[in-house]
C-alpha cells in the first residue's frame, strides 16, 4: 500500500505550486493581485483540491491534469472565506491566524480580491478544460456547487433564517459547507473518468464526509469557546450525540468508498480519518 503522507506532500506540494502560478499568471492589477496572493495563502488545510485531486486519481494517473480544477476550487473557497469575513457579515478580523483581508488591505479591496477569486477560478478552469466534455462537467459541478442553490443559498439562510429545528440546520449546512466539499469530489471523479456507479458511490462518500467535517467544526468551536451561537449544531443535541453522529457519517463516508471498486482509496481513507481526529 503506498504512504499516504508521502502521496499527500507530495501532491499538497506541487498544488501550492500551481495555485500561487496560477494567480501570477492572470494578467490584472498589481494590487489586486497582491490582495488575492494575499487571500490564499496563510496555511488552509486546502482540504477541498487534495479531495479533488484524489478523487480524479481514483480513475486515472495524469493528476497533473487535474490541478487546473483544483486551484479553482481553492480559489472559490476562498473567495468565500474572504467575503465572511467582512464586516457586512460574518465581521472577522482574524483568519488563519492572520488579518482578514478587509483588515490587512480595505474593505473595497477585499470585495475585489474575493470577486476576482471567483471569476478568475473559472477562467483558469474553462481555459484548462477547453472542449473537453467530462472536464466542462466537472467545471459546471464547480459552478453549481457555488452557486446560487448551492453556497450563496447557504450563506442566504446563515444570514436571514430562523433555525429552528436540527433538519434546518442541516440544510443550511449542506448548503454552506457541503456542496462545496461534495464538488471536490464529484469534480475530481467526473474529470477523471468515473462512470455513473462509481460517481454515486463517491459522492454519497462527499455527503458524508461533508457533514461529518461541520460537525466537527462545530465541535471545535464549542472546545475553543468559539461558538457560532445559534449556527451549531450543540443547540440541538448534546456533545456526545454529536460526536457519535460524526463518527456514524465518517463511517458512512468510508462504507461508499469501499463501495468504489479497483481503485486505490487509500489517500481518501486516509483524508477522512485524520478529519475526525483535527484540531483545526
Ligand atoms: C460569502 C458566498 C459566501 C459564502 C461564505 C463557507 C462560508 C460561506 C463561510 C465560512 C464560514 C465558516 C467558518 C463555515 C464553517 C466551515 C468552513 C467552511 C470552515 C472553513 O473551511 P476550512 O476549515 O478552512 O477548510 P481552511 O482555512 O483550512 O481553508
Amino acid at each position: 500500500m503506498r504512504s499516504y503522507s508521502a502521496i499527500t506532500n507530495n501532491l499538497r506540494g506541487r498544488f501550492e505550486q500551481a495555485l500561487t502560478d496560477e494567480i501570477r499568471a492572470l494578467p490584472m492589477h498589481a494590487k489586486l493581485k497582491e490582495a488575492m496572493l494575499y487571500a490564499v495563502a496563510g496555511g488552509g488545510k486546502r482540504l477541498r483540491p487534495i479531495l479533488l485531486l484524489e478523487s480524479f486519481g481514483l480513475f486515472s494517473d495524469a493528476v497533473q491534469e487535474a490541478m487546473p480544477y483544483a486551484v479553482a476550487l481553492e480559489m472559490i473557497h476562498n473567495y468565500s472565506l474572504v467575503h465572511d469575513d467582512l464586516p457586512a457579515m460574518d465581521d472577522d478580523d482574524f483568519r488563519r491566524e492572520r488579518p482578514s483581508v478587509h483588515r490587512a488591505f480595505d474593505e473595497g479591496l477585499a470585495i475585489l480580491a474575493g470577486d476576482a477569486l471567483l471569476s478568475g477560478a473559472f477562467e483558469i478552469a474553462l481555459a484548462a478544460a477547453g472542449e473537453n466534455p467530462r472536464a466542462i462537467r466537472a467545471v459546471a459541478a464547480l459552478a453549481s456547487a457555488a452557486g446560487t442553490d448551492g453556497m450563496l443559498s447557504g450563506q442566504v439562510m446563515d444570514l436571514y433564517d430562523t433555525v429552528n429545528d436540527i433538519d434546518h440546520l442541516l440544510q443550511l449546512y449542506d448548503k454552506k459547507t457541503g456542496r462545496l466539499i461534495l464538488a471536490a469530489c464529484e469534480a475530481g471523479g467526473i474529470a477523471g473518468g468515473a462512470g455513473p456507479d462509481d460517481l454515486a458511490h463517491l459522492k454519497a462518500y462527499a455527503f458524508h464526509l461533508g457533514a461529518a467535517f461541520q460537525i466537527q467544526d462545530d465541535l471545535l468551536d464549542e472546545q475553543q469557546d468559539q461558538s457560532s451561537g445559534n449556527m451549531s449544531i450543540l443547540r440541538f443535541i448534546p456533545v456526545q450525540e454529536a460526536r457519535e453522529n460524526m463518527r456514524m457519517h465518517t463511517e458512512k463516508a468510508l462504507e461508499n468508498l469501499a463501495k468504489i471498486a479497483g481503485a486505490d482509496t487509500a489517500g481518501l481513507t486516509e483524508i477522512t480519518r485524520s478529519l475526525v481526529d483535527r484540531k483545526v
